[in-house]
């Protein structure tokens, strides 16, 4: 190939030696740049739905609720936000490189339209490779930066759904026109009359180099790999392969730390036998000791610890009910219960929950985990655990619990 090609298969010659431009350039096509893309198009949607669901879930807006069953839900939304956040890094790096010689094609801006699309498609690229690298280091790395992660994700989330709307409005055409074609084939050179059948794809490969669909079924081979890697820290039988899955299984009684009690400075407090749960509902106030809370009646429950980070972990609890501690003290009308850590410092030393996981009969104030007692760092004395839930609202280490109407 001397020539450049024809406008849809872009100017290799510009950025790539000759020779493997002329080997490349089949594969880079409008028909593999918009299967890839709808592959992406999917992965970042779905992406971008849950991580919204998990956002509404911690920082609720007036008209959301999220319910209480089933008791997995959460587990599985935060699971599929991480999974198919992973699974769209390489469709993305296929997109970018079927498109790239494109990407530099002339004019670079010219008419209002053409400026849209280049807009568009530069704040797309750098949104959402944002995205996916920062959540790439918060499944790695936890704690230190996470505020600053949750605020940026969140709204770097909305910039770069707002850019693939864009997107794909400008290039919906083109989309259309490069689905009607197959992909194993080149398109017909315009400036040549087709006196031969278009090659098969094993004569595309043979006189050309790699082949459309070759990269197709790579990219999904890629993405399938790169979601099982994240797959085994919520699937248990996918746990052995999951490299991307630093907290998978590991932990004191089966179940994984994020924060530990001498991370969080508890230690001295959760042992100390002058140790007081203060729980106050309407307007009466009652406190208890350990004890105490043993002496009432005990429930069990099985219920994940589903971390935001998207590792997630069964577990087998027991403790009291929330709704019979609650009626050990006061009457219960409605209204979120505001849980107090004996942490004094960190982000997660409260939290508020809802009136349908409060009235939800495995909703625990846990002082047991899979058969022993509740270990320190699994939040000793005793925590809070609710079907359903962000792990981040699983408030360990518990000093107070107040209804607020
Ligand atoms: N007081 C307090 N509770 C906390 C946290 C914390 O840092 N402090 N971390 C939360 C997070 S992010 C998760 S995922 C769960 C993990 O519970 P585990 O460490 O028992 O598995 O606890 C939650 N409860
Ligand atoms: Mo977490």
């Amino acid at each position: 190939m001397t020539d450049a090609g024809p406008p849809g298969q872009g100017n290799n010659r510009l950025l790539l030696p000759e020779r493997v431009a002329a080997q490349l350039s089949p594969a880079r096509s409008a028909a593999v740049a918009a299967r890839v893309g709808i592959a992406l198009g999917i992965a970042v949607s779905v992406c971008f739905l849950t991580g919204l669901l998990s956002h509404w879930i911690q920082h609720p807006p007036t008209w959301f609720a999220w319910p209480s069953r089933p008791v997995w839900l959460y587990r599985v939304t935060q699971g599929t936000h991480v999974i198919s956040g992973v699974a769209a890094i390489p469709l993305l790096l296929v997109k970018l490189w079927s498109v790239y010689p494109r990407l530099f094609a002339r004019p670079l801006l010219g008419s209002p339209l053409r400026l849209l699309e280049r807009g568009s498609i530069a704040v797309l690229v750098g949104s959402v490779i944002f995205q996916l690298a920062t959540g790439l280091l918060n499944i790695a790395q936890w704690y230190a930066w996470k505020f600053f992660f949750t605020t940026t994700h969140y709204t770097m989330a909305y910039i770069a759904i707002g850019a693939l709307a864009i997107h794909l409005a400008v290039k919906l055409p083109t989309v259309r026109s490069a689905l009607t074609r197959s992909v194993p084939h080149a398109p017909p050179d315009p400036g040549q009359q087709p006196v031969v059948p278009p090659p098969t794809d094993d004569e595309l490969v043979a006189r050309q180099g790699i082949s459309r669909r070759a990269v197709v079924g790579a990219a999904g081979l890629a993405a399938t790999v790169a979601g099982l890697a994240v797959a085994g820290q919520t699937v248990p039988f996918l746990r052995g392969i999951a490299v991307l899955a630093p907290r998978s299984g590991r932990g004191p009684q089966g179940l994984p730390v994020n924060r530990t009690a001498s991370n969080a400075g508890v230690g001295a407090l959760a042992r100390d036998p002058a140790y007081r749960l203060r729980v106050s509902v309407g307007g009466r106030e009652r406190t208890f000791d350990l004890g105490e809370l043993r002496a009432l009646p005990q429930s069990e429950a099985v219920l994940p610890i589903a971390c935001v980070e998207g590792w997630s972990a069964s577990a087998h609890w027991g403790g009291v009910r929330l709704r019979d501690l609650l009626a050990a003290v006061g009457e219960y009308h409605g209204g979120s219960a505001h849980f107090t850590s004996l942490e004094t410092g960190g982000l997660y030393r409260e939290s508020l929950l809802p009136r349908p996981h409060i009235e939800d009969p495995a909703t625990l104030i846990a002082l047991r985990l899979n058969g022993e007692q509740l270990d320190l760092d699994h939040g000793y004395p005793c925590r809070l655990i609710a079907p359903s839930r962000p792990g981040v609202l699983q408030t360990k280490w518990l000093a107070r619990i107040e209804v607020r109407q």
